[in-house]
Parts: structure tokens; C-alpha cells; sequence
């Protein structure tokens, strides 16, 4: 039985643990690593980010228009290199094998400033380079469904890329994915691939919800960062910043074509 939907909903209870299990991985697309990280790491993270949020965001900050939970601000040396931490890498050579690389490392945020709901979707058609990509995301709070925990509907991944970026209509398919909310405590960290369909209700708690949202990919890729292990696999790079410079025409040229003709009409 692979590839289906009773393939999904017979491993779905075994979706958290402290050991992480590609097989499961395989079929339900995402994964929540138990007690992972080292305490003291952990803390020392939890230590920068309050320093970095006292000092930089806690007064207003410049709240991201087109996703407003994805923090646009530089954050501090500590934390924008927490992709390094050994158990990392470790997990992701099961997925990639030996040769890991970083694409994007970032962090999302709910706090007073972008309590919003984030509606559902997947992120491989807002990436470049090859669509063999994985998110991990790493709280440095406690993360559930009254702070806007994240929702993963498990198996969803087999879809594949569904041809559009936007807010996805599950009840355009005649099945349905196992919908899992899983409660995240510092330490634990989860594993998604970027096909994956997800979102996260409003913070109707008030506790901020803090996450770094790392995306990695084998280190063939050649829109790679830097490495998590082993050895670059491609001797060609290029950016994923600014990316409609690689366009002549595009879907997103159009609509700042037809953005600037409205406002145009409209004064
Ligand atoms: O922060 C969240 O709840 C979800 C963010 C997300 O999925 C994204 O920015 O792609
Ligand atoms: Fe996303």
C-alpha cells in the first residue's frame, strides 16, 4: 500500500517522537522531533531573541505587507545561524542523505503585531531551484492552537505542486487529509516538506508565538545558502532574491503592470 490515503492514516499516530522516522516522514510529510535540541542551546536562543525583541521589535516594527508574519528585520549573529546545530543535520542526511544545504532561514512570528490567521496553503510555488525542499520550524515558545499553533494536513505533500500560489480550497478534492495542531514545546522542533498544506489560526492568547522557519535542500541545488553537512554538489549558484529580474514577461510582471495602470485610472 503506498501513495494513498489509508498509507497516511495508518502511521498518522506516530507522527511525534524523539526519534525521527523517515518512513512516517514518507507518508504523512510532516514530522515533530520531541526534546531535540540541547537545553542550554535552546535557552541561550530564548536569551538572544528577548534581547533582540526588547531592543529592535517590541516598540513597532515594519510588519511584513505580503506575509505580515514573516520578520523582516535582520536578526542578531546567534540566531541567524541556529540551522548549524548538529541535530539538525543529523535529521535531515535521513531525508537529503549526506549533503545538506540551507535555501532560507527566517523567522515567523505572532505577537501584538501579526496575530492573524495565515490560510492554508504549501510553500513549493514560492520557491526556486529544485522543489525537493523541507521547512523545519524551531519555537522558542510554547506554540499551540490558542497562540496560533500551525496546522499540517498530513499526506497532502503527495499532491504535489497544485499549479497556483494562494489559499488552497480542501473541499476542491474529494478527499480528505488527517488535519493534525501538534503543541510545540521549546527543544521540540518539526520537520515539513515545502509541498506540504498548512496554516494557523489568530493568537487569541496573547503569549507570542515565535518560530524560526528554516527551509533546507540536498546541496545540489543550486539556489543553496550555505551547508548544514557534507559538500556543495553543484559548482553553479544563483539567487533567489529579486527574482522576476530572471523574467522578460511574467504572471507577476503583469499584475505590477496592471497595479500601476489602476492607480494610474484610479488619480
Ligand atoms: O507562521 C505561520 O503560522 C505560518 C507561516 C507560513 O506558513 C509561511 O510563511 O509560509
Ligand atoms: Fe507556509
Amino acid at each position: 500500500m503506498k501513495n494513498t490515503l489509508a498509507s497516511v492514516e495508518a502511521v498518522v499516530d506516530h507522527i511525534a517522537s524523539e526519534t525521527f522516522s523517515p518512513d512516517v516522514f514518507k507518508e504523512t510529510g510532516v514530522f515533530v522531533m520531541r526534546n531535540a535540541i540541547p537545553a542550554p542551546v535552546v535557552q541561550a536562543w530564548q536569551q538572544e531573541w528577548r534581547t533582540f525583541y526588547d531592543a529592535q521589535l517590541a516598540e513597532g516594527r515594519d510588519v511584513n505587507k505580503a506575509n505580515p508574519v514573516a520578520l523582516k528585520e535582520q536578526l542578531p549573529p546567534k540566531l541567524a545561524s541556529m540551522y548549524k546545530e548538529p541535530v539538525f543535520a543529523e535529521t535531515f542526511k535521513q531525508i537529503f542523505g549526506d549533503h545538506v544545504a540551507l535555501y532560507n532561514h527566517r523567522f515567523v512570528i505572532k505577537d501584538k503585531f501579526s496575530s492573524n490567521k495565515v490560510f492554508l496553503h504549501q510553500d513549493s510555488c514560492y520557491h526556486l531551484g529544485n522543489l525537493n525542499k523541507c521547512s523545519m520550524f524551531v519555537p522558542l515558545s510554547i506554540v499551540n492552537a490558542d497562540n496560533g499553533g500551525m496546522t499540517f494536513y498530513a499526506g497532502s505533500h503527495k499532491l504535489g505542486v497544485l499549479g497556483d500560489a494562494g489559499e488552497i480550497n480542501p473541499d476542491s478534492f474529494d478527499f480528505k487529509w488527517p488535519k493534525i495542531t501538534p503543541e510545540l514545546n521549546p527543544g521540540d522542533f518539526v520537520i515539513m516538506n515545502s509541498a506540504l498544506w498548512h496554516e494557523s489560526g489568530p493568537n487569541v492568547s496573547g503569549i507570542d508565538r515565535i518560530m524560526a522557519d528554516t527551509i533546507v535542500q540536498p546541496a545540489d541545488d543550486p539556489t543553496g545558502k550555505d551547508l548544514l553537512c557534507g559538500e556543495w554538489q553543484t559548482d553553479i549558484f544563483y539567487s533567489p532574491t529579486n527574482y522576476i529580474r530572471y523574467f522578460v514577461n511574467s504572471r507577476v510582471l503583469k499584475l505590477i503592470k496592471y497595479e500601476k495602470e489602476r492607480a494610474a485610472t484610479a488619480a
